[in-house]
């Protein structure tokens, strides 16, 4: 049994704060899990720094990497030939233009892990049930028959709906949206909402402990 089970939000490309955010956390892979709930790209100025991170610890069993919709509008944007703008409007224009700038081999071997990565991890902490994923779940539909669309986009439909008794883990949704004024990751009974605006001027990259219910928080 690990001594913390640590989750971490939406990144997107803010290097500096997910360095500040991890050098306080101080991850032990004997003691500790470690899983993020994607968006690792896009928005902030440093990308392939966070993605490489990613990469470089892909091995690691004590780490689990969800993917983000961020990471699928990624896929499907060379999936497609290079074409869509749904991406480039998202914030990925630098991603993109960090993945040109690498050599055919490297970019593809970033498409391939980025395609690796998993929508949904499932898991039972202390007896209870956890089901962790970047975006949340619709809660008309059992925890086995999420769509891709649901689990990568969901926004309120999910956090003002969901009545279910497994914890849902997700980020996604700055916090401030859902509950203005909040700075801090959201703990309900059976959500635990993780997005604190990364990018944002006033946004943090958070971690929670689910065991012991310690936050940290980059700082500037
Ligand atoms: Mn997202």
């Amino acid at each position: 049994m690990k001594k913390r089970i640590l989750v971490i939000g939406d990144i997107h490309g803010m290097w500096d704060r997910f360095m500040s955010l991890y050098g306080q956390i101080e991850y032990n892979p004997e003691e500790d899990m470690l899983i993020f709930l994607g968006d690792y790209i896009d928005r902030g100025d440093k990308p392939l720094h966070v993605l490489d991170w990613m990469y470089e610890h892909r091995e690691d069993p004590n780490i689990i990497m969800l993917r983000g919709n961020h990471e699928q509008m990624l896929l499907d944007f060379y999936a497609s030939g290079e074409s869509g703008e749904l991406w480039l409007w998202n914030g990925g224009d630098k991603t993109r233009r960090g993945l040109k700038a690498q050599k055919e081999l490297v970019r593809q071997r970033c498409l391939d892990f980025v395609a690796s990565l998993p929508l949904c991890h499932q898991m039972t902490i202390g007896g209870k049930e956890y089901f962790f994923c970047h975006a949340g779940i619709d809660p008309e539909q059992p925890l086995d028959k999420q769509t891709e669309e649901s689990l990568l986009w969901v926004r309120e439909e999910y956090y003002d709906n969901y009545r279910g008794e497994t914890v849902i883990v997700s980020g996604h949704t700055n916090v401030d949206w859902i509950r203005p004024g909040t700075t801090t990751p959201i703990i309900w009974e059976n959500m635990i909402l993780m997005d604190t605006g990364s990018y944002l001027s006033e946004g943090h990259i958070s971690c929670l402990d689910i065991l012991s219910g310690r936050i940290w928080q980059s700082k500037d």
